[in-house]
């Protein structure tokens, strides 16, 4: 497998990690392997140049100067909303709203979209597999309306079982919310298929992307979905953005979440009119470098090509899980048939907190702990897990002494 899976021709990896300078460090004295990708990535250097290159030359606030830089900035940070718009194959800009991260955006839905229409009795459905993001804004809405939220199951492998979600939809289900790909399984969940579940009753679907968007292509038209949310610091991108998605009709429909500049077109003391989308989400001064600083990771990626980045993960998922497999010991949670690059496991009479510390020791980071996703270990009932999380710049090198650390832990606790 690993043979055929290192054509250096194929997939230029020497030259990816070239791109990103934080890969090139030493920590405890051995060079630094990076596998807490799921928690935030590293930056090529293509994002870190923008970013210095915008603030030193084009930088000024957006959409209220009439002067050069201001129209310098605003035309950046628009052929950035263009560019995410292109990069989920959104329909038009106006349905691409920037927000602080996918947290920030399913809050807005959760407040824009679903608390005017929640009633007593309704409820609001979502996966067995979410992030904290994705829970607790509803169980916000829900407890204050006296709503209810649902829960579809997953099976022993971390896979959603679609049939119980099915029977889960009814006449009292106001919203859906699932995540495309789960931060502490690594499932990918079949969201084409739930949204086409979920429109039978004409329940719009909101996609929490924040780990799918830097692993596959993502074309929100062809999912059918309503929302999709996404971080931008998952994405190779700064931290401090993120997008909301939104079909115009569900959009023009809400109320705006937050009041301030930018978001109106005229404010008079006894009324006010708001402005057209996407500004009437975006109050206030927005993340301008970090908009332009996603757009050129965006463009990176592009260059780069997902389903190339995607072949070139499966094919690393898939070595790191056969190693993991031949551990004694060693636990893999989270085993569904279609996953992303994540490998979430235990060790046995090991705490996950002391595998992450000695793995620092190696220059390897990970995460361990419950991944903002405490009822996933509770499901599997385990406190912690570890999880190595790949990305585009991983190699088959930085499994290899993965492994071996992980033999060497053993050795020492077990
Ligand atoms: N998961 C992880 O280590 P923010 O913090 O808003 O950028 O993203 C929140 C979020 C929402 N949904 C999913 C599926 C996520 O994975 C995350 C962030 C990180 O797994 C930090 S807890």
């Amino acid at each position: 497998m690993r043979q055929t899976a290192l054509r250096p021709s194929a997939y230029p990896i020497a030259a990816i990690r070239a791109d990103f300078p934080a890969l090139h460090q030493k920590v405890h004295g051995k060079p630094l392997i990076y596998l807490d990708n799921a928690a935030s990535s590293q930056k090529p250097r293509q994002v870190i140049e923008t970013l210095a290159e915008f603030y030193a030359h084009d930088y000024a606030n957006v959409h209220r100067g009439v002067h050069t830089l201001s129209e310098r900035a605003t035309a950046r940070f628009e052929a950035a909303r263009e560019a995410v718009r292109r990069f989920l194959n959104a329909k038009e800009r106006a349905e691409i709203v920037f927000v602080r991260g996918t947290t920030e955006a399913i809050n807005l839905v959760a407040q824009s979209y679903c608390r005017p229409r929640l009633q007593a009795g309704d409820e609001v459905l979502i996966s067995a597999m979410e992030h904290h993001s994705n829970i607790v804004p509803w169980q916000l809405v829900c407890r204050e309306k006296g709503a209810k939220l649902k829960v579809a199951p997953m099976n022993q492998k971390g896979e959603l079982q679609l049939d119980e979600f099915a029977q889960l939809l009814g006449p009292q289900t106001r919203l859906v919310a699932v995540a495309h790909m789960s931060n502490a399984l690594g499932t990918i969940n079949p969201v084409k298929e739930i949204c086409a579940l979920a429109h039978l009753h004409g329940i719009p679907v909101l996609v929490d992307g924040a780990q799918a968007v830097p692993h596959l292509p993502v074309d929100v038209q062809a999912l059918g979905c309503d929302f999709y949310a996404f971080s931008g610091h998952k994405l190779y991108g700064p931290t401090g953005i993120g997008v909301l998605y939104g079909k115009r009709a569900l959009l023009e429909a809400m109320p705006p979440w937050q009041g301030g500049g930018e978001m109106i077109r005229r404010v008079t003391f006894e009324a006010t009119e708001y402005n057209d989308l996407p500004y009437k989400f975006e109050a206030g001064t927005p993340a301008i470098a970090e908009a332009v600083g996603l757009g050129a990771a965006i463009e990176y990626l592009e260059r780069l090509g997902l389903e190339a980045v995607e072949r070139h993960e499966q094919e690393l998922l898939a070595y790191a899980t056969a190693k993991a497999k031949e551990i004694k010991g060693l636990k893999i949670i989270g085993e569904a048939s279609s996953k992303g690059a994540i490998l979430s496991f235990t060790l046995e009479g090991i705490h996950p907190h002391d595998v992450g510390t000695f793995l620092d020791h190696y220059g390897i980071a990970v995460r361990a702990g419950h991944h903002c996703a405490m009822p996933v270990m509770d499901f599997f009932n385990v406190p912690a897990t570890t999880r190595a999380s790949f990305a585009l710049y991983n190699t088959y090198e930085e499994v290899d002494s993965l492994m071996a650390a992980i033999q060497e832990i053993i050795k020492v606790f077990g």
